[in-house]
């Protein structure tokens, strides 16, 4: 009883995680679009799960002009929203964010849009992306003008274009694991706070720097923790799974929010329960913990599907 086994995985970033250096020199199967002085090739996304919220989409623009351009919005009909980000480290966490000037496309220059770095962001996914489909996407820049591409879908932690392996760069072995933590333990038996918290504290909690959790609100399926650690701090939303809880996103102060749940994939009626309830749990905070749990810009994706 005392034995906690290592089971089940917990893999950060696995939606958007892992670089690609793509240059590849032979020619890439995915279709070539062009727009002026522009061309477009080797988009693809990643399939998603049946209530992922969000999805990231990835292709190469090549400018061969001798004018900069500028990615300014990209659109699809599958998502409530597109954006354009960029995912960078903070301290040892990888953050998203929104580039509200677009993506420049320098004269000459070769732009990469690729897991682990500059992204097209779809939110409010209206279905999942479903693996060997296409999903249509209109990109818009500031001097070419707007051109229609299609994503190709591979699997779920698809690094490039499904049919382009020739160039896998620096990349050997279990690429597909690239910035995966792997954390599991075995909460069978505990109530659900109790394993949310000991979850957490296996995967983050230090001897360096421990691990603070804040309150725990819970709502069927679904729960926000909060968290400090080394001055800074976050929430996170989770999902129970049939292995047990597992962590969905990070985020700040938009796990507060209850319309900002739902934009995220949480139930209308869950959203509403956690966003009260932390509401009250909050209420008798320390300010400055509080200050902490909203710490966290943007939203982290972490899928627990890819084990
Ligand atoms: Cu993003």
């Amino acid at each position: 009883m005392n034995t906690r086994s290592i089971r089940a995985a917990f893999v950060a970033l696995t939606l958007l995680g892992g670089a690609l250096a793509s240059t590849s020199l032979t020619p890439v199967v995915a279709a070539e679009v062009t727009v002026g002085q522009l061309t477009i090739s080797g988009a693809f996304a990643r399939a998603t799960l049946p209530n992922a919220p969000v999805a990231g989409g990835f292709l190469t623009i090549v400018n061969a002009g001798g004018e900069a351009d500028r990615l300014i919005a990209a659109s699809t009909p599958v998502a409530g929203e597109s954006q354009l980000h960029e995912m960078k480290m903070e301290g040892d966490v990888m953050k998203m964010a929104q580039l509200p000037d677009g993506i420049e496309v320098p004269a000459g220059a070769t732009v990469t849009l690729a897991p682990g770095g500059l992204h097209l962001m779809f939110m409010q996914l209206k279905e999942p992306l479903v693996e060997g489909t296409k999903v249509p996407v209109t990109l818009t820049f500031e001097k070419a003008g707007t051109v229609e591409i299609e994503l190709d879908v591979g699997g779920i932690a698809a690094k490039e274009p499904a049919m382009d392996h020739s160039m896998q760069s620096d990349h050997g072995g279990d690429a597909q694991h690239d910035h995966a933590a792997h954390m599991a333990m075995d909460t069978s038996g505990m109530g659900d706070e109790e394993a949310i918290a000991a979850m957490q504290k296996a995967m983050f909690d230090k001897p360096e720097s421990p691990l603070t959790m804040g309150p725990i609100v819970i709502a069927g399926d679904y729960a926000v923790s909060a968290w400090a650690q080394d001055g800074t701090g976050g929430r996170a939303l989770l999902r129970k799974t049939d292995k047990g809880w597992a962590i969905h996103l990070c985020s700040g102060d938009a796990l507060k929010d209850a319309a900002q749940l739902v934009d995220l994939g949480v139930p209308d009626a869950e959203a509403q329960q956690i966003a009260e309830g932390v509401a009250a749990a909050e209420a008798n905070v320390d300010p400055a913990l509080l200050k902490q749990f909203s710490a966290f810009d943007g939203v982290m994706m972490v899928d627990e599907s890819v084990m």
